[in-house]
Order: C-alpha cells, then structure tokens, then sequence
C-alpha cells in the first residue's frame, strides 16, 4: 500500500496497511555522542579512547575520526527541530564521559554538564522525552590509562560518573540506561579489537565482561540514589541469533563461543543473577563475594539492539578460537553487509521472552546503512531503507501480537553518522548529512517514519 508521500514520487513505500501498535507504543531515534557530537576538543572535553584509537594507523577507514562528525554540539536545536517534526515521542542520546568528568573522575566540566542541561531543555520543549545512555563506548583515555575496563577500579569511577549525570538530569530525564552494548564493548573492544581500545586478549576480555557487568549494577545503584523515585533504568544489549556458518563441529562449538560472549555474557547475570557455567568456570576468582548480586540489581526495561543474523567460524587468532563471517549465501544484505531478514529479530524477542524474568522490552536500534545520496533535484530517496523498515516494524508488531511486552521502537539512527572503524563510509540516517557542509537533508524514510507516526497518532 502506497503512502501519499510515496505515491506523489511514484517510490515503492509498502507503509504498514494498519496500525498495528497502541497509542501508548514510543516512537524514537537513536545517536551516540562519540557519532554525531564532534566539538572533541571543545569547551573543556577531555580526551576518549576512540580519539585515541582513531588516530592509530589502520584503524578506523580513511583515518576518519569525531573531531567533527554532525556537529551536533553546536547544530543540537535544528536537529531536535528536525525530531519534532518527525513526531517523535522520545530521543535516545548518550552523555559523553569525557566531556562532562574530562579525567573520567574527580573535577566536572561545568561547560559540558551545561550541554546535556541544554539539550535536555530543546528536547522537553520539543515535547519529546530525553532518554539517556551514560556510556556508548567513549571511556576517558586518563581512565583507560589507569586500567579502563581490565581494572576492577572502573566500577566505582562509573558509579560516580552515574551519580553524578542522574543527580545533573534525571528530573527531567526519566529513561536511564547505564551501557549501550557492553557485549559488543567487551568483545569488539577486547577480544577482536575492532573497536577501541583495540586489545586482542583474552584475560583482557574475561576482566572487561565482568568489570562492565559489575559497574553497570554498581551504576543501577547510584542513579537510584541520585534520582528521583519512578526514573526508569535499564541496560541496552546488542542480541543477534547466532548460526555455524557451516554444519560441522568446529563451526557449531564457535557459534556457541560467539553467543555465549555475545548474547549471554552481558545479560545472564543481569537478569539471571548467574553467569552461564562455561563462562563463570573462565571468570573463576574474578567474580567476588557479593559481585553477582550487585549485578543483578533490578531494573525497570531492557533495551534490545537488533540488526541480523549472525553467522560463526572457527577464528584461530581469536583468543576465543571463534569469529564471525559475512552470510554464507547471496539473499538481501545492507551496505554493511548485514542480511535483511525481519524473523531474526523475531526469534531473538522469542528467546528474550522465553530466558529471562519479564520486564518490558524496547527496540532501542534497529536500521539498516544503504549507499544513501541526493538526486539531481537535491532530494534522497532511499526506497531500500523504508523496505528494511516496513519488514522489521512488521516483525515488531509480530512480535508483540505473540505476546512479547515490546513498548517502543527506536530507530538508527535520526541522521548519517560516524560509523566507528568504517568510519562515514556508511549511512544508517533517516536524514541525510552532507559532512562537507554539514546540511541536513531528511530521506524518504524520513517521511515513512513521519507519516507511521502520524498514523498511530491518530489512531
Ligand atoms: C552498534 C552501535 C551503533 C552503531 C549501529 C550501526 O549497535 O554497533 O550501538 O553505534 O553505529 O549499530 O552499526
């Protein structure tokens, strides 16, 4: 079924037929500070891991880093105009660690807290509601230099960069999540070293998973110290199934490996209270008296970053002996070569519901990068982008028609951005940005996303 906006451009827009989620579903986007802030070395920030990382030979693609990026720092009211005219009902952003405690500890930077008050303030105006992520991957370098995640000394750093954030914001920010991924900061940034700070370890890993778990129970604790009574605080993971790329052993132990780290590791002792026997016989004396339960410390959501299947090969130079693999047959893929499949992310709600305690689940990412650009009359149309959004918002509403507690659904991202190790290689906005002049162009999905909002508004 075409949409108006679609059909006045002949585009293929199959807007979903009906309205398939209640008036109370949230509807939002989603950007991380370290992708769209620039400003790096602005107004007292401090240094991250990702300036450093970034800034390695070979690292990240074209030597590409987020000294710039969107410029969001100084461009935050036109894009937050840009989400009220989408109808959004929430933004999810993440607070710069750095350029609020530019040590990760100890002085605050006064003219850093002033813009996430800022920001805040332009969004609650806006009449979109402001939920924060304390840590999406861009820890202090004056932290990492003392440890950052392989130091057990992180957890109280963390919880005091938590309590100190939800004693800034929660009054007005009622949504807190306390790490965005930390299974894909653990791994990526530890054991591959994709990511920063670029380790390739495996005692380095087994530190990071359970000193990440441990500050995301001890960051639970100070927001609800620091915060007002009824804030909402959850965990965002990264969860993908998990295949053998190929149907021998090898492939089927490192699909295990990989959904053991990747999908369990960061969630399991969260909402379960115990690590998985394999990994807990890995941690051994790492994981102190006292350690779990602090963990486990109760939550109010849970945030699930989908995007595709995942497909495992046996990876000798991983220190695991596992890694992942491009799909092993030529069905539909997205610029990053991630497949198009909507039941991926059914099956991974599925598995959600039937391991874990009940608690009300957000899509807090879910998009898809396309070789995006503008026409010859300056529009970008990205038919692609509205087809991987109308079959993934379809499995959604499957999803919750099985009777999985979904509330909301974010998308990634509202703009292009910087796409860590690919750097601005690739495009995941529903608005187009052109880096040379910074311009905003909002694409067709822009309008899909705008006119399904519109049409559940109204009901
Ligand atoms: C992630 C991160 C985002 C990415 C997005 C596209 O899930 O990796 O949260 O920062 O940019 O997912 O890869």
């Amino acid at each position: 079924m075409l949409s108006r906006v679609a059909a006045a451009r002949g585009e293929r827009s199959p807007i979903m037929s009906t309205v398939r989620f209640g008036p109370d579903f949230v509807w939002g986007a989603a950007t991380s500070c370290y992708q769209i802030e620039g400003a790096a070395t602005e107004d007292g920030r401090g240094p991250s891991i990702w300036d450093r990382f970034a800034r390695l030979p070979g690292k990240v693609l074209n030597g590409d880093t987020g000294d710039v990026a969107c410029d969001h720092y100084h461009r935050y009211r036109d894009d937050v105009r840009l989400m009220r005219e989408l109808g959004l009902d929430a933004y999810r952003f993440s607070i710069a660690w750095p350029r609020v405690l530019p040590e990760g500890r100890g002085r605050a930077n006064a003219a850093g807290l002033d813009f996430y008050d800022r920001l805040v303030d332009t969004l609650l105006e806006a009449g979109i509601a402001p939920w924060a992520c304390l840590h999406h991957w861009d820890l202090p370098v004056a932290l990492s230099d003392r440890g950052g995640w392989e130091s057990r000394d992180i957890a109280g750093w963390f919880a005091d960069y938590a309590h100190l954030m939800a004693g800034r914001l929660a009054d007005r920010a009622r949504h807190w999540f306390t790490f965005n991924e930390p299974n894909v900061l653990a791994w990526l940034g530890h054991a591959t070293g994709v990511h920063a700070p670029g380790i390739r370890s495996r005692d380095a890993t087994l530190a990071a998973v359970h000193h990440i778990n441990l500050s995301h129970g001890k960051a639970v604790e100070a927001i609800r110290d620091a915060a007002p009574a009824g804030t909402q605080i959850g965990v965002i993971a990264s969860l993908q199934p998990i295949h053998p790329a190929r149907e021998d052993e090898a492939h089927a132990r490192a699909a295990e490996t990989i959904d053991l780290f990747w999908n369990l590791a960061m969630v399991d002792p969260l909402l379960l209270g115990h690590y998985p026997d394999a990994l807990a016989a890995m941690l051994g004396d790492r994981v102190q008296s006292g350690d779990l339960e602090t963990i486990a410390a109760p939550l109010d959501l849970f945030g699930l970053n989908h995007y595709c299947r995942q497909y495992a090969v046996p990876d000798p130079d991983n220190p695991f002996g596992a890694g992942l693999t491009a799909p092993p047959d030529d069905r539909p893929v997205t610029d990053v070569g991630w497949r198009i499949d909507g039941s991926g992310l059914a099956d991974q709600v599925a598995r959600i519901v039937e391991r874990y305690p009940k608690l009300p689940i957000y899509i807090t990412e879910n998009g898809a990068a396309f070789p995006d650009g503008p026409d010859a009359a300056g529009a970008v149309h990205d038919p692609d982008r509205i087809a991987f959004l109308d079959e993934y918002l379809d499995a959604v509403a499957r999803a919750r028609d099985a009777g999985a507690d979904i509330r909301g659904y974010f998308v990634w991202s509202l703009m292009d951005n910087y796409e860590w190790e690919l750097g601005y290689s690739k495009r995941f906005g529903i608005v187009y940005v052109d880096y040379r002049t910074q311009d905003r162009i909002p694409k067709s999905s822009y309008r899909f996303y705008q006119e399904l909002i519109d049409r559940h508004r109204s009901g």
